[in-house]
């Protein structure tokens, strides 16, 4: 097609004029984008398994599943923290194990959880499982916190691995010993334990401190950690006529034992540590638990700033009551997670060494630990046997912990000490007698030997 070059000429020159009046131009082209960073990648994500022991069959299995649930209520507490430790996002996966409270098979299960490559190990539950189980994790390389075994033999074996968040049985059978002696007036004591670990060692604990007392012990017999028939050692011991039967075992033990001393007729009072100190006891004893005395570590848990939150929880996520050791099981736990978060490291080797540097606010104390690895300044508390409950007497030793917070202020997470078990119980009707605390050290750091 062909165009007039007078008409061409004419458009393009009413084009120029549009534009000189005033029509915008065309925006310019966007400069080229500046290249944006790359995303970072996202942090690996990390499982760490903590391994757990405990008797979860036979007649200890409603303590086994307590410490387990108080170790897992930390773990999962851990877990909804979604932590970086070492640069990765850490799970962290409990494995439970049941070693049925036998030597024997705390040693097998101590060996399957080295085999699975967990980072660490709470447990166990007995003296008698822990300490043939400590040589394995001592040569593995593996920490172990142990809630409940009292043996001192276990931390008094010189590994760097071992440590336990509850006073040991030499402080518990002495203050034993010498409650019987002083506040009860025993002269005439009759023993009897379940020859394990912990039943015979606290009660070679007592023995000496109810002597020291000037008590003559009258009989000394022995069961097992499966007996529920005490016929025989009753009626021998009835024959002494004791006024005090220090019974060194477990509640499943120490429940019909305290019913078969009543139908035998024998009014002598029994004290026992923390083994039977549970509700438990009064369930096994009915109403033959009226009047004996029990002792456990720590201050009484409502006592305790974070203690009355653990119950709620504990309470709201299991439904069930506390038994007994579970909030030292989960302080372990968290005792163990915060030793790793302060390394930065899940690795054994690294967080193992800051674990004698521990200062950490459980709901059962504020742990720290001695050279050996047990806990500092642990307190222990008397308890007695008064309509179905276990009533506070009073606490000896340990740092008096700071007020209790009202349970909605108390929230865990950070929480500070206290010990389980009678509040659980139901009972504790207040604290008695406020320990004489030794003052609480600045700690410094222990060293293991
Ligand atoms: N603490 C008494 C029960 C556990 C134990 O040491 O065997």
């Amino acid at each position: 097609m062909r165009f007039p070059v007078k008409t061409l000429s004419l458009a393009v020159a009413s084009a120029l004029v549009m534009y000189g009046c005033g029509k915008e131009a065309p925006p310019p082209p966007p400069p080229p984008k500046a290249e944006q960073p790359p995303a970072p990648p996202p942090k690996p994500a990390l499982t760490v398994k903590i391994g757990h022991s405990a008797p979860l069959t036979g007649p200890q299995a409603h303590l086994g599943k307590d410490n387990e649930n108080g170790a897992r209520l930390a773990i999962e507490e851990a877990n909804a923290k979604k932590l970086e430790i070492g640069g990765a996002m850490v799970t962290f996966e409990l494995l439970g194990e049941d070693d049925q409270a036998d030597p024997k098979q705390g040693t097998t299960v101590a060996q399957k959880l080295i085999d699975a490559k967990v980072n660490g190990v709470i447990g166990h539950l007995n003296s008698g499982t822990t300490i043939p189980a400590s040589k394995l994790y001592s040569d593995a390389g593996l920490p172990q916190i142990s809630p409940s075994a009292t043996n001192p033999k276990y931390t008094q074996q010189g590994f760097k691995t071992a440590f336990r968040v509850m006073a040991n049985d030499e402080q518990q059978g002495k203050v034993l010993g010498d409650y019987s002696t002083k506040q009860l007036a025993g002269k005439k004591i009759a023993i009897v334990d379940d020859r394990t670990a912990y039943g015979q060692g606290v009660a070679d604990e007592f023995e000496k401190a109810a002597k020291a007392g000037g008590a003559a012990i009258v009989a000394r017999e022995f069961t097992n950690d499966k007996a529920t028939d005490f016929a025989a050692i009753l009626t021998k011991i009835k024959s002494k006529k004791p006024d005090m039967v220090m019974y060194g075992g477990m509640d499943a033990q120490a429940g019909p034992m305290a019913q078969q001393l009543k139908k035998l007729g024998v009014k002598a009072k029994m004290i026992f540590a923390d083994g039977g100190c549970t509700t438990e006891f009064h369930k096994l004893a009915g109403d033959a638990a009226e009047g004996h005395y029990c002792s456990l570590p720590g201050y009484p848990l409502d006592k305790m700033p974070g203690g009355k939150g653990f119950m709620e929880k504990y309470k709201a996520k299991f439904n069930v009551d506390i038994q007994l050791y579970a909030p030292y099981a989960y302080d372990a736990a968290n005792v163990m997670i915060d030793a790793m978060k302060r390394a930065n490291s899940v690795e054994p080797a690294k967080y193992l060494a800051e674990l004698p540097k521990t200062s950490f606010d459980g709901v059962t104390a504020k742990i720290t630990f001695d050279e050996r690895g047990d806990v500092k300044d642990g307190a222990i508390t008397l308890y007695q046997a008064k309509g179905g409950k276990w009533e506070t007497l009073e606490t000896v030793g340990g740092a008096a912990p700071a007020p209790a917070q009202p349970a909605a202020m108390s929230g865990m997470g950070g929480m500070t000490a206290a010990p389980a078990q009678p509040a659980a119980m139901g009972g504790m009707s207040g604290m008695a007698a406020a320990p004489t605390p030794a003052a609480a050290p600045a700690a410094a750091p222990a060293e293991k030997k």
